[in-house]
């Protein structure tokens, strides 16, 4: 009698003692296997979204996934323009690191000879050898000749546009019509880029059906609200929104994501699914304003905090934290090694991943960064650095830019980027410690990563194909 009474008094202390010394127990079990939906935007700026300010957009299923997850208010792009931070995000590497910082210009061009490397381990490689079904729907702009395109870089399934959707024929070029395609077959050219969202989400949500039953990674680079001075959108959005086409578009995007979460609950694949949502860059200056990049200073295409800060939000139920907010700092480098972790994957040892793995950013509230230093280069240019709160703009000279531009000098400037979010003070003259610390940090990136005018010690290089073909319809 005493024993069993010892016995259900240790049992209740154990219960009681796992609930209280570990909260995650009394949650359901984290799988290793959890379906991943990736959503990439297009030059969508930090304040284009209600749940980042907007007042603007109507982001009803934004709104609810804010509500619903966790949004991370500090995320980097590793690039303020299309090529290098998708080959970030694909990589987990700084651009530069694997020489996209600067191939055709500032972003590949249709028909280029450049490519990201065969050889680079991309994300999608890295979820095919944890066991899950690949996809991409949407833009690449990561090289269009055969052995740069997703179903060579770790994608089972691909539809969409090689390159940005402003990428059109031209005279001067070879540029073919802006080929919709599905693997290595163009299906339409030229694409209507008014149904592209249209078509790619509902291919999107088939494709999650028809995978229900193993764990899917999905891919979702959205082509809006893109490169062109009139973004496209179909029909139930044109003309809808208070901001013409770019609030369109971003509409129809969010739409797109309410399509896809249906899908998941209708699919019993909800609890089961992370999804992240966020964009490549900042929205674009443009005359008269489209995007929006409030409250952060600066525009896209640049190494300001708008044009490289991003809103991003991670949801997945009963994991990640309700109506939450993470202000650490993270960057779209961090995905692949976080992955990995998530799914219990082997990374490569013999290169170097620049990316971190934040699984505690998403599952911890108390988790801060793990960085020590994130790097803001523009092609091959360090042009600023960021540690803890602080950035400091480098003392450089800006390369020349437009038809009629002149090398500019840019004296140095310090932002303590939490107290003072729309970098209004600059404190260089206050705070010399600091900056001879940034400084210090900046030249340890310089060393191995380059600056311009000069080579980094441990770089990698970028694909090259010689002769290289325009994608065109069979
Ligand atoms: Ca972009």
């Amino acid at each position: 009698m005493r024993l069993k009474q010892l016995f259900i008094l240790s049992i209740t202390f154990c219960c009681f003692a796992g609930f209280y010394m570990n909260p995650l127990a009394a949650k359901q079990k984290r799988t290793t296997r959890p379906n991943i939906i990736f959503i990439f935007c297009d030059n969508l700026g930090y304040g284009d979204i209600e749940p980042f300010g907007s007042t603007l957009h109507r982001t009803p299923h934004l709104n609810r996934m804010a509500k619903e997850g966790r949004k991370f208010t500090h995320c980097y792009s590793a690039s303020g323009v299309c090529t290098p931070s998708r080959a970030a995000l694909m990589t987990g590497c700084y651009p530069r690191r694997i020489s996209m910082t600067m191939t055709d210009g500032w972003v590949l061009r249709p028909v280029s000879q450049f490519g990201l490397h065969p050889q680079e381990f991309t994300v999608a490689e890295m979820m095919k050898k944890a066991g899950y079904a690949t996809s991409i729907f949407g833009k690449w702009h990561l090289g269009d000749q055969p052995e740069f395109l997703p179903n060579a870089q770790g994608f089972d399934h691909f539809m969409g546009i090689p390159y940005s959707d402003d990428m059109t024929p031209r005279e001067g070029t070879n540029w073919p019509d802006l080929p919709l395609m599905v693997n290595d077959q163009v299906i339409e050219a030229p694409c209507d880029r008014d149904m592209l969202a249209q078509k790619l989400t509902e291919a999107a949500c088939e494709w999650i059906v028809d995978n229900k039953d193993e764990p899917f990674f999905l891919y979702f680079p959205q082509c809006m609200p893109g490169s062109t001075r009139t973004p496209f959108a179909s029909e139930p959005f044109r003309g809808k929104s208070k901001n013409g086409p770019w609030g369109d578009s971003i509409e129809e995007i969010d739409w797109s994501l309410g399509e896809m979460v249906r899908t998941l609950e209708e699919n019993g694949l909800r609890e089961n699914t992370l999804i992240v949502w966020t964009s490549d860059n900042g929205a674009p200056r443009r005359n008269p304003v489209q995007g929006t990049n409030k409250p952060l200073a600066g525009w896209g295409y640049t190494t300001s905090e708008g044009g490289m800060r991003v809103p991003c939000i991670m949801s997945w139920p009963g994991q990640i934290a309700a109506g939450s907010v993470c202000p650490e700092l993270c960057t779209m480098m961090d995905f692949l090694p976080t992955f990995a972790a998530m799914t219990n994957t082997p990374l490569p040892t013999e290169r170097i991943i620049d990316g971190q793995n934040i699984e505690p950013l998403l599952f911890d509230k108390k988790a801060s960064t793990p960085y020590e230093a994130f790097y803001y280069y523009q092609k091959f240019q360090l042009q600023a650095v960021r540690s803890g709160p602080w950035k400091l703009n480098l003392d450089i000279t800006l390369a020349a830019q437009g038809k009629n531009g002149k090398p500019r000098k840019r004296p140095a400037s310090l932002f303590h980027l939490v107290d003072d979010p729309f970098e209004t003070k600059n404190v260089v003259a206050d705070h010399p410690e600091i900056v001879a610390r940034l400084e210090k940090l900046a030249e340890k990136a310089r060393r191995t990563l380059g600056d311009a005018n000069r080579e980094g010690t441990e770089i990698r290089p970028h694909g090259i194909h010689k002769n290289p073909k325009p994608i065109l319809k069979q």
